[in-house]
């Protein structure tokens, strides 16, 4: 099969984000080793950055300029990394692997590991507001949009739907709210960020948030079925964790086929979205198929 040409604009975003984050994750003057190794640990190879390429893009076909925007990026994929770091603390999801290595629990200790997530959140913050050339009006309102929707409003509110949902059976629209919330926060966070550190109309940020909250839905609900089917080789973290931890997800409520179902009619639903952007939605339309087949 021809290789998708997103693919390629894929690995040049993640090339360039991944650049700049390992910059930021230097700390040559820092004294508190443990917690500053642990988190580039967590945030160098292994992740995807799809929530940082998101940004980018819709940066870009809204008219603006992605160096400028890479600082928002690191700082979303920084805050996206303290969360995986969360999330697999015994805790949480009690997951020993992540990206392929040992999570940063496991590596480092519980102690060392809870700050590393913590200096991964507060250090997003520090970078996105120490931007330079993004204007002061549209620096503000990019950083309200990252707290708000990785906070109560977003992924930490989705992550409290999810530890209660433990050992319950929930209703169809409690799962669809948790997986909006909890994964869908921070890849709308991508898109409204995108949009206004470009020149977006309100036309496009309404599509944009459309599109990104129907990828969010559609990402989690692959992420279930990969916890089912993938390979833990090929997938980097555990699989059957749902299973242990008794959650409810899309595979628990709809079967595999009716989780496959419903992933695809959202990554259809998102592109649906799209027809504002005219010419420049090739690489958000492609993305919906490279993510629906994604094998981690
Ligand atoms: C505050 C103790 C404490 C915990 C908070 C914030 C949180 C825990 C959890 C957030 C919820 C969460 C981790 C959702 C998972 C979303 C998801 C599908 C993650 C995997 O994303 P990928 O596949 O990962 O993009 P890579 O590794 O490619 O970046």
């Amino acid at each position: 099969m021809e290789e998708l040409k997103a693919s390629k604009q894929l690995d040049d975003y993640r090339v360039l984000i991944e650049e700049s984050l390992n910059g930021y994750l230097k700390f040559p003057e820092s004294p508190f080793r443990s917690v500053t190794d642990a988190m580039a640990y967590s945030t160098e190879g292994g992740g995807k950055r799809i929530r940082p390429a998101l940004l980018l893009e819709f940066c870009r076909i809204t008219g603006g300029d992605i160096e400028k925007a890479l600082p928002f990026a690191c700082a979303l994929e920084m805050i996206h990394t303290y969360s995986l770091i969360h999330d697999d603390l015994p805790c949480m999801d009690n997951d020993n692997l992540r990206r392929g290595k040992p999570s940063c629990h496991k590596a480092y200790g519980e102690d060392i590991a809870l700050l590393a997530g913590d200096g991964l959140l507060t250090y997003a913050f520090q970078v996105a507001a120490s931007a330079g050339k993004i204007s002061a009006d549209k620096s503000v309102e990019a950083i309200r949009i990252l707290a708000f929707l990785s906070g109560v409003s977003g992924m930490i509110g989705g992550q409290e739907i999810d530890l209660k949902s433990e050992d319950v059976r929930i209703d169809f629209e409690t799962l669809r709210q948790m997986d909006l919330m909890k994964t869908g926060g921070l890849i709308r966070a991508a898109a409204q960020i995108g949009c206004v550190l470009g020149n977006a109309s309100k036309l496009q940020m309404t599509a944009a948030d459309r599109y990104a909250s129907d990828v969010g839905i559609a990402f989690q609900i692959t992420d279930d079925i990969l916890d089912k089917t993938a390979d833990v080789e090929v997938l980097g973290k555990p699989v059957l964790s749902d299973e242990g931890n008794r959650k409810s997800t899309y595979v628990s409520l709809l079967g595999l086929d009716g989780a496959r179902h419903e992933a695809q009619r959202l990554f259809e639903s998102a592109k649906s979205h799209l027809s504002v952007f005219e010419d420049e939605a090739g690489f958000l339309i492609e993305l919906c198929d490279i993510l629906s087949v994604r094998e981690f």
